[in-house]
C-alpha cells in the first residue's frame, strides 16, 4: 500500500523532472462522457486508441477503464496496452492523475495528489460531479505503491503547470489567479505552495494562454518545455486573430526574462492551426446535460499543436488535417527536438471534447 506523506517534496529532496526525462510509463483514460464526446464517444474512444497505440512503441501505456466500457475497451486496444478498470468521470488524466516528483539521490518516485474541481467547481466547472475524478490520483499511487504528498485546500490541475525539471515552472495568470481555484490565496501564498511541492526556485507567469480555452486557459496548450532552456510557443501571424496578441504577451514575457538558472530562454514558434469549429452535425451528436459545458454549432475549439506529448525518444503531436499547418508543425517541432521521432496523430475528436493529446496522457517518470 502507498501512504500519505505529511512533509513536502521540495523538503524531502524530491523535483518535478521535464516531461523530456526518461519516463517509467505513461497513463490514460479511456472516455465515455456523451454529454462530452459525441456519438456514444466512439470516434473519441477510436483517437484514444490512437494516441495509446503510437505511444506504446516507445513507452508502457496504462488505460484506465470504468467496468461499463472494461470489455469494449479491451476489444479496441492492442495486447501491449495494460488495462485497468477505474471509476472516473472524465477522461483528463493529466489534470486528474498525480503529478510525480522524483528523489535524484535514491530514484524514489512520490506522487503529489491536487485537489481537483472539474476546472472550476460550482463557479466554473465543466461538469458536475467530479467526485470519482478526485480520487484518480490517490488510486494511480496505490496501483503503483508510490507514496504521496496530498493537499486537501489546493486546486490545481496537471495540464496547469509546466516545469524544466531544473528549478523552473511556468504557469498562466487566467488559470491559477482565477476566481474559481484559490481565491482564498494570495498569488504569493500560490507561488510559495507550487515552490514547496514542485521544488522550483522561479515561477513565470504568463497573462494567459489560448483564446477560448475552456480551462481557463491552461499552461499546457499554449507553451511546451522540450528541453531546459528551450520553449515551444503557440503562435499566430494573423494580426486580426485574437490569439496574436494573447501568444505576442507570452513571447515578451518568455524572451524578456531568465530561468532559475539564469538561461535565456530559446523559443519556438509553432503556429496554431487554422480555426476549428464545431460543424453542426458534431454539436448534434453530443448529448446535451444540465451542468455539463453544451457544445453548439460555430464553436471554436482551442486549437494548438503545442499541446503534444514528450515520449522516450518520440512526441506525440496532435495534428487536424490542416493542409497549411500541420506540416510546418511537424517541422518546426522537429527543429526543436532533433534526437526525436514525431509521430502525428489526428486530434480532432480529441479537441472536440475540449482537449489534447496532453491533457489525456500523464508520465510516471523513471526512478
Ligand atoms: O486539460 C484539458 N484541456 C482538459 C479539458 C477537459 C475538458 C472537459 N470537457
Amino acid at each position: 500500500m502507498s501512504k500519505k506523506i505529511e512533509s513536502n517534496p521540495k523538503d524531502d529532496g524530491f523535483r518535478m523532472p521535464g516531461e523530456f526525462e526518461p519516463h517509467e510509463g505513461c497513463w490514460m483514460i479511456w472516455p465515455e462522457r456523451t454529454d462530452n464526446f459525441r456519438l456514444g464517444a466512439k470516434p473519441a474512444q477510436a483517437a484514444f486508441a490512437d494516441v495509446a497505440h503510437a505511444l506504446s512503441k516507445y513507452e508502457p501505456v496504462t488505460m484506465l477503464v470504468s467496468k461499463s466500457q472494461y470489455s469494449a475497451a479491451k476489444e479496441v486496444l492492442e495486447p501491449q496496452i495494460r488495462v485497468i478498470e477505474m471509476s472516473t468521470d472524465d477522461a483528463w488524466v493529466r489534470d486528474t492523475g498525480p503529478t510525480f516528483v522524483i528523489n535524484d539521490v535514491t530514484g524514489e518516485v512520490r506522487g503529489v495528489d491536487w485537489r481537483f474541481n472539474a476546472w472550476g467547481g460550482l463557479l466554473d466547472g465543466l461538469y458536475f460531479p467530479w467526485d470519482q475524478d478526485d480520487k484518480v490520483a490517490r488510486k494511480i499511487c496505490d496501483i503503483e505503491r508510490k507514496d504521496y504528498y496530498s493537499l486537501e485546500e489546493f486546486v490545481l490541475e496537471g495540464g496547469s503547470i509546466h516545469v524544466d525539471g531544473e528549478g523552473t515552472l511556468i504557469v498562466t495568470e487566467t488559470c491559477l489567479l482565477h476566481e474559481s481555484r484559490n481565491p482564498q490565496l494570495t498569488k504569493n501564498e500560490i507561488e510559495e505552495t507550487l515552490k514547496q511541492y514542485l521544488n522550483v526556485e522561479k515561477i513565470i507567469w504568463l497573462p494567459e494562454g489560448i483564446y477560448l480555452d475552456e480551462t481557463n486557459e491552461h499552461v499546457d496548450n499554449i507553451i511546451h518545455y522540450v528541453a531546459p532552456g528551450k520553449v515551444v510557443l503557440a503562435w499566430t501571424d494573423d494580426v486580426n486573430d485574437p490569439q496574436h496578441a494573447m501568444s505576442l504577451k507570452a513571447y515578451e514575457m518568455l524572451t524578456g526574462t531568465t530561468d532559475a538558472k539564469g538561461r535565456s530562454l530559446e523559443v519556438f514558434k509553432l503556429h496554431i492551426p487554422n480555426t476549428v469549429l464545431v460543424t453542426q452535425e458534431e454539436s448534434e451528436g453530443v448529448d446535451i446535460v444540465d451542468g455539463t459545458k453544451p457544445r453548439d454549432e460555430g464553436d471554436r475549439q482551442a486549437a494548438s499543436y503545442a499541446n503534444f506529448y514528450i515520449a522516450n525518444g518520440a512526441v506525440i503531436l496532435p495534428v487536424f488535417n490542416d493542409e497549411q499547418y500541420d506540416k510546418l508543425a511537424i517541422d518546426t517541432l522537429q527543429r526543436a527536438m532533433p534526437d526525436h521521432r514525431i509521430v502525428p496523430v489526428y486530434a480532432r475528436e480529441i479537441l472536440l471534447g475540449g482537449g489534447n493529446i496532453h491533457c489525456i496522457t500523464q508520465q510516471q517518470p523513471k526512478g
